[in-house]
C-alpha cells in the first residue's frame, strides 16, 4: 500500500483542524494532526526532515560511509562533496563503519536530540551499499531506537528495496530531477551501468526509469520516500510541476525544492560553465507553484554529508574522529528524558499555536506578511540577531502561518562586538521580508535595517514563533486586541 501524501498544511489550515488530539495547554501530548494517521505519525514525529516540526526539536547525524558514485551529476564535484544531500565543502573525514558507529554512539550520549542517522554519500549511499548496510547493522545493535534514513541517486535502487525493507529503514530520499530524459541528459553526463559506462539519452533514460521503478517499490513497501530536485534555471525549473505530478502518483511522501548551488570554485561542470542557481524568490515562486501537488518540504537545509545536529547547526567539528575516545558508554535515560520534554513541550506549543492562528483567522482580508526569526531551536524565538546565521522565514496569512523557508547569513556579532561589514549581505539576504524576530538586537543594526525598510524586534523573545508571529500579523493590521 502506498504511504498517504504528508499534509504540512495540517499546521497551516483552520485552528480545530490543525491538530488532531487536545488542544489544551496542559495535555503534554504530541498528537498527531487530523490527516495524518498513527502509524505514519509514529514514523515522522521525530524525524527533522520528514516533519517541519519535528526540526525544531530533533537532530540528525550523517555518517560518510559511502565515498563511491555510480553516477556524474553536473552540480557535482566529490573532491569538493555530495551536493545531493550536501552543500558544498569538503567532508572533514571518511569512515569505515566501525568508526561510523564509534562516532554516532558518541553523538547519541552527547546530543540527547539525535534522532535520525542518515547515510548521504559523500557518493551514493546504495552504490557503496556493503559500507552503507554495515553501519546499520552494527548502529541498531548498540542503539535500538535510532532512525535510519539514506539518500541515493536511485540507479541501484531497484535492486536494494527488499534489503532496505528487512533491515526497517523507513526513510529514502531519491533525487529526481527530471522525468524527461532530454532534459536528464542536460543533467547527468554519464551513469555506470550494468558493468557499462553509458552517456546521453541513453544514460539519462536507464536512470530515470531505474528512480521511478525504485520509487514504486519502496511505496509498495509501506517505505517513505521525499524525493529531492535540484531546481536549474533553464534546464529543469519549469519541468518540475511535472516531476511533482509523477513522484505524487506514485506515492512520494515528501517533494524537496532545493536551489542549485553553483560556484566556479567548487569545480562543478555548472559552476564552471557559468549555470546560475535560483534567486529565493524564484525558488519560492516555483514552491508556491506546486503548491496542492505532493507535499513540500521548504526546511531543507542541503546540508553535509557528514553534519550532526538541529538542521539549522553543524556540530561536526565537535565530534572529530581523532578526539574522541575510544570507548563510550551509551546511556539511553538523556535521550528518554528529552523525548518526554518535547512531547509537553509539543503539547504547549499546539494550543499557542492555534491561538495564534485565531489571530490571522481574525483579519479578514488577503493581508500577507514575511517574518524572519532568529531561533536556536525550540520553535521559539531565542537567538540574538548578532548570532544568527540563519533566520527562519514565515509566510502570514489567510493560510496561517507557514515556514517557507531560510536566509543564511554571517554573524554579526563577533567576539561581542557589531561587524559592520556583514550588516551590508544581511541586509541584502533578508530582501523582502517585512519583520525580523530575534532574542536581543542592538541600535545599530536595529537603524541599519529600519533604513533598508525592514524592522527588526527583540519584543516577543522567547515566545513561541507563531505566537510571536501571529501578534507582529495582528498589530500590523489593526488586530492587536485579538491578541491581548
Ligand atoms: Fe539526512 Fe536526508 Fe535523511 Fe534528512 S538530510 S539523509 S532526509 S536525515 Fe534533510 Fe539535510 Fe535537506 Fe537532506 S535537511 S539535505 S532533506
Ligand atoms: Fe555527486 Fe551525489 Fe550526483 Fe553522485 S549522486 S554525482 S555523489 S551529487
Amino acid at each position: 500500500m502506498s504511504p498517504q501524501i504528508v499534509s504540512l498544511d495540517s499546521l497551516t489550515a483552520s485552528p480545530s483542524a490543525r491538530r488532531g488530539g487536545c488542544a489544551s495547554s496542559s495535555c503534554g501530548t504530541s498528537a498527531p494532526p487530523a490527516d495524518i494517521d498513527a502509524a505514519t505519525w509514529e514514523k515522522i514525529k521525530d524525524h527533522p526532515c520528514y516533519s517541519e516540526e519535528a526540526h525544531h526539536y530533533f537532530a540528525r547525524m550523517h555518517v560518510a560511509v559511502a565515498p563511491a558514485c555510480n553516477i556524474q551529476c553536473n552540480y557535482c564535484n566529490r573532491k569538493y562533496d555530495c551536493s545531493n544531500e550536501s552543500r558544498p565543502g569538503v567532508v572533514s573525514e571518511r569512515l569505515t563503519p566501525e568508526e561510523a558507529v564509534r562516532k554516532v554512539v558518541a553523538v547519541a550520549a552527547a546530543v540527547p536530540e539525535l534522532s535520525v542517522l542518515g547515510i548521504a554519500g559523500p557518493g551514493d549511499a546504495l552504490h557503496d551499499w556493503k559500507n552503507t548496510r554495515a553501519t546499520f547493522e552494527a548502529v541498531r545493535k548498540v542503539i535500538p531506537d535510532i532512525r535510519f534514513c539514506l539518500s541515493t541517486n536511485g540507479l541501484a535502487l531497484p535492486d536494494h528495496v527488499d534489503e532496505i525493507a528487512d533491515m526497517a529503514i523507513d526513510h529514502v530520499t531519491i533525487t529526481i530531477n527530471a522525468v524527461d530524459p532530454k532534459i536528464g541528459a542536460r543533467i547527468y553526463p554519464w551513469i555506470f551501468f550494468d558493468h557499462k559506462r553509458r552517456t546521453g539519452l541513453e544514460a539519462a533514460t536507464i536512470l530515470l526509469e531505474r528512480q521511478m521503478l525504485g520509487l514504486e517499490r519502496l511505496t509498495a513497501r509501506g517505505i517513505l520516500v521525499k524525493i529531492n530536485s535540484v531546481m536549474i534555471p533553464g534546464i529543469n525549473d519549469h519541468h518540475l510541476p511535472e516531476v511533482n505530478r509523477a513522484v505524487r502518483a506514485r506515492g512520494a511522501f515528501l517533494h524537496n525544492v532545493m536551489p542549485l548551488i553553483s560556484d566556479p570554485a567548487h569545480g562543478t561542470h555548472f559552476g564552471l560553465t557559468g549555470q546560475r542557481g535560483p534567486t529565493p524568490a524564484e525558488l519560492k515562486a516555483l514552491q508556491d507553484r506546486l503548491e496542492g501537488g505532493a507535499k513540500l518540504m521548504r526546511h531543507c537545509r542541503q546540508c553535509r554529508a557528514d553534519a550532526i545536529g538541529l538542521l539549522g547547526e553543524d556540530r561536526g567539528q565537535e565530534f572529530i574522529l581523532d578526539r574522541l575516545p575510544e570507548t563510550v558508554a551509551y546511556d539511553p535515560a538523556a535521550r528518554d528524558a528529552y523525548r518526554a520534554f518535547v512531547a509537553a513541550e509539543r503539547g504547549d506549543r499546539g494550543a499557542a499555536r492555534d491561538d495564534a492562528l485565531r489571530c490571522i483567522d481574525a483579519v479578514a482580508d488577503d493581508a500577507r506578511l514575511l517574518v524572519a526569526v532568529a531561533t536556536k531551536g525550540g520553535a521559539r524565538v531565542n537567538e540574538h540577531f548578532g548570532h544568527a546565521r540563519e533566520f527562519q522565514v514565515y509566510e502570514a496569512g489567510p493560510k496561517g502561518i507557514t515556514l517557507i523557508g531560510h536566509r543564511k547569513v554571517d554573524a554579526y556579532c563577533m567576539g561581542g562586538f557589531g561587524e559592520d561589514a556583514t550588516l551590508g549581505p544581511t541586509i541584502a539576504a533578508l530582501d523582502g521580508i517585512d519583520t525580523v524576530l530575534c532574542a536581543k538586537v542592538g541600535d545599530c543594526p536595529r537603524e541599519a535595517l529600519l533604513a533598508a525598510g525592514i524592522t527588526v524586534t527583540d519584543a516577543h523573545a522567547y515566545d513561541y514563533v507563531e505566537t510571536a508571529v501571529g501578534k507582529v500579523y495582528a498589530e500590523r493590521f489593526g488586530r492587536a486586541a485579538a491578541v491581548a
